[in-house]
């Protein structure tokens, strides 16, 4: 059995950051093959980094790398988060194209190749993670590695017209194409990349996942990722959450919650959310001392200054629905820009009567199934997510939304409310067969399959 190395901007070397369903993933991957991962060490220096620490944990070796102030800058500020990040999430107009940056993305995928490739042996298979590294695999290549890579994105991946604005979208289509299999969130990510190949590097679409393109016979696939759904369930009923629970129920004293959990970021489509409920009071008066809405923010990436404008928007938004829909005892809408336990979450989630799940752009979205599986059976919530998640595919038998449209959100919420439990119970239980049977393990065992790798 050959061993599995993975590659992601962060790695569960911290055992802190093993608690999210992609650490999870690739950790059990990890520790049934034997293997290693490479990646950042969370640090920044000033001057050069000292050689890669290497820290051995139930038998996987981590060997991450700090980061100069330079490459922090560069690479994953400017380059990761502010080209590629807004161009594949649709934001062509909040991307910031400088002269420099994209070196400093090249000259850290070529870094990590370097650390990883004198690393690999006959037999092994490379999983690299998300948009921080799509030009690994050219590297891996040039670096002399001919065996297998599989690639999984984690955000979107735009349609061919919107990727072409990326002034080196050339270079990086061709650097993705050394890959072996390349999995999307969605058919419509795979279909954009497809698409691409097809019109603009004459590649040719064998069907079943294979194309044919720059000499090479790749695999592009979707692979939906799911969660730790039996386990997520288990969180729901813990002490912990009820706590939680009991505590948010003080706040709202009969009313019913309306909750949204995203990151604070402009994709997940907060300010237009919030206006969809300032819409919902202005249309349904009955809803109004009835019903109150919470969103958890959990600001990111705040050095960056397109998440510093969205902070200072929410805020002023938050204040204005506030100051015309607020009563003497009445709160509709709170906005708590701070992070909570995940079993807190759970807890949140269960006695929602609604969550909304509304970004403009999201790769999957895990909070839509994180609160499908914190459901109470005999009183399920009702979740509303856009038709732009990547979650809206498998996630059908929900009430899907456009999220750019307030009033139909406005409505939608509305009949969320309203709707009568045995629909309730109906729809929830469709969701919850599709969360638990494509849950983590599903997603991680498809992907390896295709790649090839036998994790028994
Ligand atoms: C990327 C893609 C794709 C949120 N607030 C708190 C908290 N969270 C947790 C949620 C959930 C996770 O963060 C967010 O996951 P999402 O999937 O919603 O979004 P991204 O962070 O943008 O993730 C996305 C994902 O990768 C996986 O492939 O689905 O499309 O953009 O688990 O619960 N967790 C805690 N406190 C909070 O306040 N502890």
């Amino acid at each position: 059995m050959g061993r599995l190395i993975a590659i992601s901007n962060r790695t569960a070397a911290d055992p802190s950051a093993r608690a999210g369903g992609l650490a999870v993933a690739v950790w059990e991957s990890l520790t049934s093959t034997g293997g290693m991962w490479f990646g950042w060490s969370g640090n920044i220096v000033k001057g050069e980094p000292g050689p890669p620490e290497h820290i051995t944990d139930e038998g996987v070796d981590f060997i991450v790398t700090d980061f100069t102030e330079a490459e922090h800058d560069g690479f994953y500020l400017q380059y990761a988060n502010r080209v590629i990040w807004p161009v594949f999430h649709y934001r062509v107009d909040l991307a910031h194209f400088g002269d420099t940056d994209f070196d400093a993305y090249e000259k850290v995928n070529k870094r990590i190749a370097d650390m990883v490739v004198p690393h690999l042996e006959k037999g092994d298979s490379v999983w690299v993670h998300d948009y921080h590294f799509l030009l690994m695999g050219d590297f891996l290549r040039k670096g002399g590695w001919d065996g297998p890579i599989g690639f999984f994105l984690h955000i979107p991946f735009p349609s061919p017209e919107v990727f072409r604005a990326l002034p080196e979208h050339e270079q990086i289509a061709r650097a993705m194409c050394e890959f072996d299999v390349l999995g999307f969130q969605s058919e419509n990510d795979r279909s954009n990349f497809v698409q691409f190949l097809v019109r603009s590097c004459d590649g040719v679409d064998e069907g079943d996942g294979w194309i044919s393109v720059f000499g090479r016979r790749i695999r592009a696939n979707a692979y939906p990722i799911g969660i730790e759904a039996e386990s997520f369930a288990k969180l729901a009923v813990g002490q912990r959450a009820k706590t939680a629970a009991t505590r948010i129920g003080k706040f709202l004293g009969g009313r019913k919650l309306v909750l949204g959990v995203d990151r604070m970021d402009y994709s997940k489509g907060l300010p237009q959310r919030f206006e969809a409920v300032g819409k919902m009071f202005d249309n349904f008066p009955s809803t109004r001392g009835r019903v109150s809405f919470t969103q958890i923010a959990p600001p990111s990436r705040s050095k960056v200054e397109e998440y510093q404008d969205l902070r200072v928007q929410l805020d002023e938004l938050a204040g204005r629905i506030n100051g015309d829909y607020g009563d003497l005892d009445w709160i509709p809408l709170r906005y708590l820009a701070r992070s909570y336990d995940r079993k807190e979450l759970a807890g949140l989630y269960r006695i929602a009567s609604v969550c909304l799940v509304t970004p403009l752009r999201d790769g999957m979205n895990l909070v839509a199934k994180e609160f499908v599986m914190a459901q109470d059976p005999d009183d399920p919530g009702v979740l509303i997510l856009s038709q732009f998640a990547g979650a809206a595919e498998q996630l059908s038998d929900t009430l899907i939304v456009n999220p750019h449209d307030r009033y139909h959100v406005a409505e939608t919420i509305y009949k969320a409310l309203e709707m009568p439990l045995e629909e309730r119970q109906e729809r929830w239980e469709k969701l919850r067969q599709t969360v638990v049977e494509q849950d983590i393990s599903w997603w991680r065992q498809k992907f390896l399959d295709d790649l090839d790798v036998d994790t028994c």
